[in-house]
């Protein structure tokens, strides 16, 4: 699939996605959510990419649903099919790619471009970067996963609040806070971001696939089923070539230094 509305790059074991519409804040629109879709589908089938770096060109990660997308398609707009068929399988998409994605969000994250860096596993944010939730300005509620994520990484206050006053978040409350996992300097981010995401790629990418799969099915587990799913997924994680060679370099270090 040729991208009108995104980037995509392959480096160093990293698929960079990158947003492109920045003279719209990257907001969403039909297109851009297939053309995303289609890139993190190239990027879970691709063995050379280990990790998944998510941006936004311009001074916006993503202002969410493009509104004027919405307004064109008149009063009878199917919300929730359109829901349904577009940011509801990007979300199940991202959180079930048993690849580390990590979000670097370069500016405002607002409505639905909030929900997609909430879906991302980690966040690196700039300092001038914010999340919004803008959804109850137009009169909507939270969505894009947004209702299910926040509440998790920040406490259900902190989310209905943020829900129902839409104001700016700025990073480093977010950080306080636990929504993202660090804060850097604006001219820093993509340097940072990207140096994180290859050495990311260059780790134990099949463990860290399955420890996202295994703290995502927790959510929904009793402890005697997430300690069991752990048993299986070790089984898969202690076969693997990165683990049997980890182990015996070990080893033979211990033996070396004896
Ligand atoms: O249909 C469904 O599936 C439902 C799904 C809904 C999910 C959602 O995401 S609902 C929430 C939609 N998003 C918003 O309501 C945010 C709208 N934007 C803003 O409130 C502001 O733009 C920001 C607070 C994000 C940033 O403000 P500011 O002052 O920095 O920038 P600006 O001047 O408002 O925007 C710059 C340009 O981007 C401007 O275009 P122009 O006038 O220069 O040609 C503006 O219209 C455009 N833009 C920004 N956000 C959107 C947008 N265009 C379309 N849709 C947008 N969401």
């Amino acid at each position: 699939m040729r991208y009108d509305t995104i980037l995509y790059t392959v480096t160093d074991g990293v698929a960079a996605i990158t947003l492109n519409r920045p003279k719209k804040l990257n907001a969403f629109n039909d297109l851009m959510i297939a053309e995303v879709i289609d890139a993190f589908s190239r990027a879970a089938a691709d063995t050379a990419v280990g990790a998944i770096l998510l941006t936004g060109n311009g001074r916006a990660f993503s202002a969410g649903q493009d509104l004027a997308a919405v307004q064109e398609a008149g009063d009878n707009f199917p919300i929730g099919e359109h829901l349904r068929n577009g940011y509801n399988r990007l979300i199940k998409q991202m959180v079930t790619i048993e690849k580390p994605i990590i979000a670097a969000i370069n500016g405002i994250a607002a409505g639905a471009g909030c929900g997609i860096a909430l879906a991302a596993d980690m966040r690196i944010a700039a300092d001038n970067a914010a999340f919004m939730l803008v959804f109850s300005r137009i009169g909507l509620i939270p969505d894009s996963g947004v209702n299910f994520l926040l509440p998790r990484l920040i406490g259900y206050g902190r989310a209905y609040e943020m829900a129902i006053t839409a104001k700016h978040l700025p990073a480093a409350t977010a950080l306080e806070w636990g929504m993202v996992n660090r804060v850097v300097p604006h001219e820093q981010l993509m340097e940072t971001a990207v140096a994180f995401a290859a050495k990311t790629a260059d780790g134990a990418t099949i463990a860290f696939g399955l420890t996202k799969r295994a703290m995502y099915k927790s959510w929904t587990q009793s402890l005697n089923e997430s300690l069991e799913t752990e048993a299986d997924l070790q089984e898969i994680a202690g076969r693997t070539p990165y683990s049997l060679n980890a182990v015996q370099s070990f080893i033979n270090n211990k033996v070396s230094s004896q």
